[in-house]
């Protein structure tokens, strides 16, 4: 019986992770401090002074030391790419230095050593909020247009290392999630009182120019390269369906979809001008400036876990919970333990909207479930039984396949935290997205051990299977 499946043949398979929350070693090898090693709490809590022995982050869950044990995993599942980031910190400990640091380049050359030897595509992260904090402490972050220099260096650097053996890179994690997470996403410190919004908008067109300039040097230093911009997707429902509803959701998607626009287009669309000059910021925008943001990318990536409501009635605005992004619950989803509504049709939706708005590949570079699991043992194995992680998964999957049947050009899928990471939200591990368990607690006790889930399994058929199994 031949199996069908509407993913392609090449169709990459694999799984996500980010140095900051999974490499440990914070301050190993030369690496200097980031963002991420003074916010112990995660995006919501305080940043500390200095680095404090509960920030789980400090040691991750030893990837750092533990690598090559990890990717024999991925590669056990049947990996075919396997997404991680680079921590700007251990390339450049401060971020203005002009020489690299060799250690922090010899670990990435390691990483990539191990991917080789199990044939998986790396796919690279430049930034995933994991800013040099003497960047934010010295320059407030991506408020000074200093930062765009800064990164050019570091972007130059990696494709000159690293051209010949990734072919997939990301510029910045998330990009449009700064003005909602300006300290985690802009490196901005954030006074009393919160960062004036001319700041806010200056510092997100300082990462479109510096998006738009590491893409035109990839283009010089690694022709093979492919470059994606990568941001944080979810498909706004209008609470009801009066028209002011239905503008509140078009204000709300023109403040998500302005940073595909620019890295597709090559200049800011009209509707975004008009909030620039509506909210009184006048931008300085160089000619150079615009001349780089010509430079648009190879494809689109994007994170998916949730969609939400949004209502132009502000007596309805309980603000959605848990997510950085804004709006209102959708009283016709479930939600997960965070309040992250559970949406698998949203996801063909999102794939089909930046399809038909950007003609441009699309990666899945991110989708999962966040659960408290239970260490049991079954069959004398530690193991977890994730069914209800593996029925998230599988439903999402089955609409990435309604999407491919609708014509979308997808380039593959890694689904996030493929091993169990500190959350980017909460700091904590306990929020667990693995398919496979790390013994670490909340409380750091632990033995680090690693074990298979349920999910494991069930993600090796779907990639053997090419999808056919879902
Ligand atoms: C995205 C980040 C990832 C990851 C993910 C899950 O916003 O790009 O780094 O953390 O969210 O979120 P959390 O870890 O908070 O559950």
């Amino acid at each position: 019986m031949t199996t069908t499946t509407p993913f392609p043949n090449g169709f990459l398979w694999g799984g996500a992770t980010a140095a900051n929350q999974i490499e440990g070693a914070y301050d190993e090898d030369g690496k200097g401090l980031s963002v991420q090693d003074v916010m112990p709490k995660g995006i919501s809590g305080p940043r500390s002074a200095e680095p404090t022995p509960d920030n789980l982050k400090l040691v991750g869950i030893d990837h750092y030391h533990r690598y090559a044990e990890d990717i024999a995993l991925f590669a056990e599942m049947g990996f075919g790419v396997y997404r991680f980031s680079i921590a700007w910190s251990r390339i450049f400990p401060k971020g203005d230095e002009t020489e690299p640091n060799e250690a922090g380049l010899a670990f990435y050359d390691r990483i990539l050593d191990e991917l080789e030897k199990h044939g998986i595509e790396p796919l690279v992260t430049i930034s995933h909020y994991e800013t040099p904090l003497h960047l934010a402490e010295q320059y407030g972050g991506w408020t000074d247009r200093e930062l765009i220099g800064f990164y050019e260096r570091y972007a130059r650097t990696l494709f000159e290392r690293f051209g010949a053996r990734v072919k997939y890179w990301l510029t910045f994690n998330e990009i449009n999630s700064l003005l909602h997470a300006p300290f985690m996403s802009g490196g901005i410190p954030i006074p009393e009182g919160g960062v004036p919004e001319q700041q806010l908008y200056q510092a997100m067109h300082h990462e479109l120019v510096a998006s738009a300039r590491a893409t035109r040097i990839a283009r010089e230093v690694a022709p093979a390269a492919k470059v994606g911009c990568m941001v944080l997707s979810m498909p706004i429902y209008p609470l009801t369906p009066s028209p002011d509803d239905a503008r509140a959701v078009m204000d709300a998607d023109h403040g998500n979809l302005v940073y595909g626009d620019v890295h597709t287009r090559g200049e800011y669309p009209g509707y975004f001008l008009r909030t620039l000059r509506e909210k009184g910021i006048d931008l300085d925008i160089t000619d150079q400036d615009r001349a780089d943001l010509t430079n648009t990318v190879d494809f689109v990536s994007f994170s998916y876990y949730m969609s939400i409501a949004e209502t132009a009635d502000p007596s309805k605005k309980v603000a959605g919970e848990g997510n950085i992004m804004g709006g209102v619950s959708n009283p016709t989803l479930e939600a997960s333990e965070w309040g992250w509504q559970i949406d698998p049709v949203g996801l063909r939706l999102v794939l089909n909207q930046f399809w038909d708005r950007w003609q441009k590949p699309l990666f899945i570079v991110e989708n999962g479930l966040g659960a408290r699991d239970q260490l049991v043992e079954v069959d004398g194995e530690k193991t977890v039984v994730d069914d209800y992680r593996i029925a998230y998964l599988n439903d999402h999957l089955v609409q990435v396949g309604e999407a491919l049947q609708d014509g979308v050009d997808v380039l593959g899928y890694t689904s996030w935290g493929c091993i169990d990471i500190v959350s980017a939200s909460t700091a904590q591990l306990s929020k667990r997205y693995g398919f496979i368990y790390v013994d670490r607690n909340d409380d750091g006790t632990g033995t680090l051990e690693r074990y298979r889930k349920k999910s494991f399994g069930w993600y090796a058929d779907v990639i053997r299977s090419n999808g056919a199994s879902l």
